[in-house]
């Protein structure tokens, strides 16, 4: 525990550190023992920064349990199941993500299902599944999300340096660089350089107002909630969760891409939703710059990834952004249309450090404004406050989440705004000691909402007090 805390400070620091213990299986940590029972990608990301200051070897064996399962195409799948738990403990759980064909999985034993680079999508750089070495398979979704890893991996290192740092880096630096690739070449639907995502889920901000136009255009599968049972809102009260409606969308999208393989060639013609993500396109450019500091370490070109994190800023600015609302928009590329709603993930490209200061200037006026507000006493919320569907309880279209919300720290202090990033700060830990390590929170009374003792929520903590 650093030695500056304070009292308050202390009790938070130990709190979030139980939190991350009670939270670890042993071979990895779940988001929540309630809601959330196997491992989910971009939350280790986020976990592996908050272990990094009080246990680097969970941290690295955290994200080893990830890279794992990660496809021979080099995708890292959202969910990695733990077969310890059964398929009623979440839903939709490896049943529904094999389908037909056997569990889905980045090893041996899959069933014959074809994984990560079924019919067509080349194994460009990754030519052995990751770590599996004969052990039974790692069951998993087929989705991505959003790359955190290379941030969290490069956080660990610095924290604690050494040879042992050093070997874990070696074993990830091409696994994190194959998770890149993959997003980068098959995940390029829209042909310009931005990656894709296929689904919400792969946004980490499911129900987001960003979805909602190309959501609606999607054709859902009749019946398909009758189907499946979901269990989240059995879990959580169903007004804090998406829709049913949202639901049926989410398991016809995912029925989609499951059956045709998780194939990625030739997505444009055949797959209902195709959006390139502001948020997940910032967070893949910043992956980049954690990966030329890693490149530094082991012995790898870093030029190679500073160019390519300024490509997809540059990209970012020339697609995404809308002077006119002076943010950053998700790309439909199906229609081409961008979506208008003014949501989170449209300022994240704050954390990327050579956005021009045109741009950086505008989300932070953005920010301030009566839509974000960060300069009250709150953290930012996930949605436009004076939007007439802003709704405080409804997960992504309202509440406060504190990954966000310390993405944005990050991105404030990257651009010399030092006053009101610690603001952000100060609101966020005001936040946690009041209400405890929610999954998200009330942007009007703060009263926590989702699962209680959330790792993430306790992880960021320690980054903040750190
Ligand atoms: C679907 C685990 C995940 C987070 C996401 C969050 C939520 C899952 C769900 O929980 O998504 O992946 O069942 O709602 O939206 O960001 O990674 O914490």
């Amino acid at each position: 525990m650093p030695d500056q805390l304070g009292e308050a400070d202390a009790a938070l620091w130990r709190g979030a550190t139980t939190i991350l213990a009670a939270n670890w299986t042993g071979t990895h940590t779940v988001p929540s023992r309630t809601l959330y029972p196997h491992q989910w990608s971009w939350d280790a990301g986020f976990i592996s920064i908050g272990l990094a200051h009080t246990a680097p070897d969970r941290a690295w064996r955290d994200l080893r349990s990830l890279f794992e399962a990660q496809w021979p195409d080099g995708r890292v799948p959202h969910i990695v199941f733990d077969p310890g738990v059964t398929e009623r403990d979440y839903f939709p759980g490896p049943t529904f993500w094999a389908g037909e064909g056997g569990p889905v999985g980045s090893g041996r034993g899959n069933g014959g299902r074809p994984n990560g680079n079924a019919g067509g999508t080349p194994d460009r750089t990754f030519s052995a599944p990751a770590g599996t070495n004969g052990g039974p398979a790692r069951l998993s979704s087929g989705i991505v999300q959003p790359p955190v890893h290379a941030l969290g991996a490069w956080t660990i290192y610095r924290r604690a340096p050494g040879h042992a740092a050093a070997e874990e880096l070696r074993w990830l630096y091409p696994r994190l660089v194959a998770q890149q690739e993959y997003l980068a070449t098959a995940r390029d639907v829209g042909g310009a350089g931005l990656s894709a995502i296929v689904h919400p889920w792969e946004s980490g901000l499911d129900n987001s107002p960003s979805w909602d136009e190309a959501l609606a255009a999607v054709p859902v599968t009749p019946d398909v909630l009758r189907r499946y049972a979901r269990r989240d809102n059995q879990v959580v009260a169903s007004k804090h969760r998406p829709t049913d409606e949202d639901y049926a969308r989410y398991l016809t999208i995912a029925l989609s891409y499951r059956d045709g393989g998780y194939r990625d060639a030739d997505l444009g013609p055949r797959h209902p939703f195709l959006v390139e993500c502001p948020g997940f396109n910032a967070l893949r450019g910043a992956a980049e710059l954690a990966l030329a500091r890693i490149a530094e370490v082991v012995g790898a070109d870093p030029a190679v990834h500073r160019a390519r994190a300024a490509s997809i800023t540059r990209l970012l600015v020339d697609r995404l952004f809308d002077p006119e609302t002076g943010m950053f928009h998700p790309l439909d590329v199906r229609t081409g249309r961008r979506n208008p709603a003014r949501c989170v993930n449209g300022l994240l490209p704050l954390i990327l450090p050579e956005l021009p200061a045109v741009q950086v200037a505008s989300l932070v006026a953005v920010l301030e404004s009566d839509r974000f507000g960060v300069s009250a006493r709150m953290p930012v919320p996930s949605y436009d406050r004076t939007a007439a569907d802003f709704d405080p309880f409804r997960y992504w279209r309202g509440p406060v989440w504190s990954n966000i919300n310390w993405l944005l720290w990050r991105g404030l202090r990257t651009h010399g705004q030092v006053e009101l990033a610690g603001t952000v700060r100060a609101a966020l830990l005001d936040l946690v000691r009041g209400s405890g390590y929610y999954e998200y929170f009330h942007p009007g009374n703060a009263a926590g909402i989702g699962s209680p003792a959330f790792s993430w929520t306790a992880a960021l903590t320690l980054d903040l007090l750190a």
